[in-house]
């Protein structure tokens, strides 16, 4: 029988990459999407015509309740938070009633409306924060540095106090940062790939960025839309760290993308106090050991193929060779 899933936040990056997955593995998949006054569908526009776009918000309970009602999914995947780490230091209240409240809104709905759903939360490795061990991994304590990385441990407990409380087939993803040609322009990553592509094709003159010492774990998003659901077809839920287990600063970031078409990144780039931040999380790497083991996944694309690939990606779009990001 053909399994239904949906997708909160499928206009994002990862619900793009999740719905492209679950459509090739044969599923129906339904998108939440809020409602704007500008089309936002950019990164799943080229699968309109294979996806059902339903409106909802996370904000909004009785539109959670109504939508699993109407659609009976098997499957949830909580994709939608207001994710972006520098925004929620200016906009706390709200970073906490979407990225925290809005998954206890979604849980609460699955447990109205049918407990048997399977649920995946997008948990993050901000809750590692200031980091209490190297490297984390599920055992690691958390150490959230932002609003954003206290939304998302509350987040996280949430969904294990649910599993346990009532029994729901409930998983959190703990994912280390990951990129793609579909980033946001704010993340520093695709910030860095378009600015190199406009640089090369003489449209901009220099990169303006914060903090070049921190690190990251950085992997490829299309392969860590497999580890979510392949976290929701076990046996039984539980909660894995997805990482690549390698770290690379943003200066690292830096050198690859400019080296990549032929430019010095030191002649472009100026350190620019208003991309700091009030607390900084200076170290990420993740040990996904549970996951090769339990899951059988590890990630195809290494950090140079991740800048690679998010570069030409943006030399193509920037320069007329590619129409979207899709
Ligand atoms: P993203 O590109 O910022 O997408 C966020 C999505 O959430 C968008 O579709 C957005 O809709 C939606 N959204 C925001 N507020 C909403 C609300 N009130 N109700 C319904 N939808 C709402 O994020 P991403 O990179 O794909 O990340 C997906 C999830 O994984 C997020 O929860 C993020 O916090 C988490 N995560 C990401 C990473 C990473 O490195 N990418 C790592 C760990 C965890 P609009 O298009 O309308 O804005
Ligand atoms: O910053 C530094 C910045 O905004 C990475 C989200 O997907 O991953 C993401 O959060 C690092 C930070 O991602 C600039 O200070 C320097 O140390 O790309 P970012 P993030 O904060 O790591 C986690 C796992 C999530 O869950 C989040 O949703 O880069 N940095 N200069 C800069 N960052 C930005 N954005 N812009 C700069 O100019």
């Amino acid at each position: 029988m053909t399994k239904r899933a949906l997708i909160t936040g499928i206009t994002g990056q990862d619900g793009s990459y999740l719905a492209e997955f679950l459509l090739d593995a044969g599923y129906e998949v339904i998108g939440m999407v809020r409602r704007s006054s500008t089309v936002t569908f950019e990164r799943i526009a080229h699968l309109q015509d294979r996806i059902a776009t339903v409106h909802g918000d996370l904000l909004d309970q009785a539109s959670l309740i109504e939508l699993l009602r109407t659609y009976e999914p098997d499957e949830v995947y909580n994709l939608a938070a207001q994710s972006f780490v520098q925004t929620s230091f200016g906009q706390p209240v709200l970073t906490g009633d979407v990225t925290a409240l809005g998954v206890t809104r979604i849980l609460d709905a699955i447990r109205i409306v049918n407990p048997a759903i399977r649920f995946y939360q997008a948990s993050s490795s901000e809750m590692f924060g200031k980091v209490v061990e190297v490297p984390q991994s599920e055992t690691t304590p958390f150490y959230p540095r932002s609003p954003y990385g206290v939304a998302k441990v509350y987040g996280h407990w949430i969904t294990v106090n649910y599993r346990e409380s009532y029994d729901l087939f409930a998983c959190s993803g703990i994912l280390f940062n990951h990129e793609s040609p579909r980033r946001g322009l704010e993340f520093v990553t695709r910030k860095i790939s378009n600015a190199v592509a406009k640089i090369k094709l003489g449209r901009a003159e220099e990169l303006r960025l914060g903090n070049l010492d921190a690190k990251r774990d950085w992997g490829f998003a299309g392969d860590y839309v497999r580890a979510m659901w392949k976290m929701l077809q076990q046996d039984s839920p539980d909660d894995y760290v997805v990482s690549t287990g390698e770290t690379h600063s943003v200066r690292e970031f830096c050198e690859v993308a400019f080296g990549h078409v032929g430019l010095d990144w030191e002649q472009y780039v100026v350190v620019d106090e208003a991309f700091f931040r009030p607390a900084e999380v200076d170290l990420l790497v993740g040990d996904s050991s549970k996951a090769l083991t339990e899951l059988d996944w590890s990630p195809e694309v290494d950090f140079e193929q991740l800048v690679t690939m998010m570069v030409d990606a943006d030399m193509d779009l920037l320069s007329g060779r590619l129409d979207a990001i899709g």
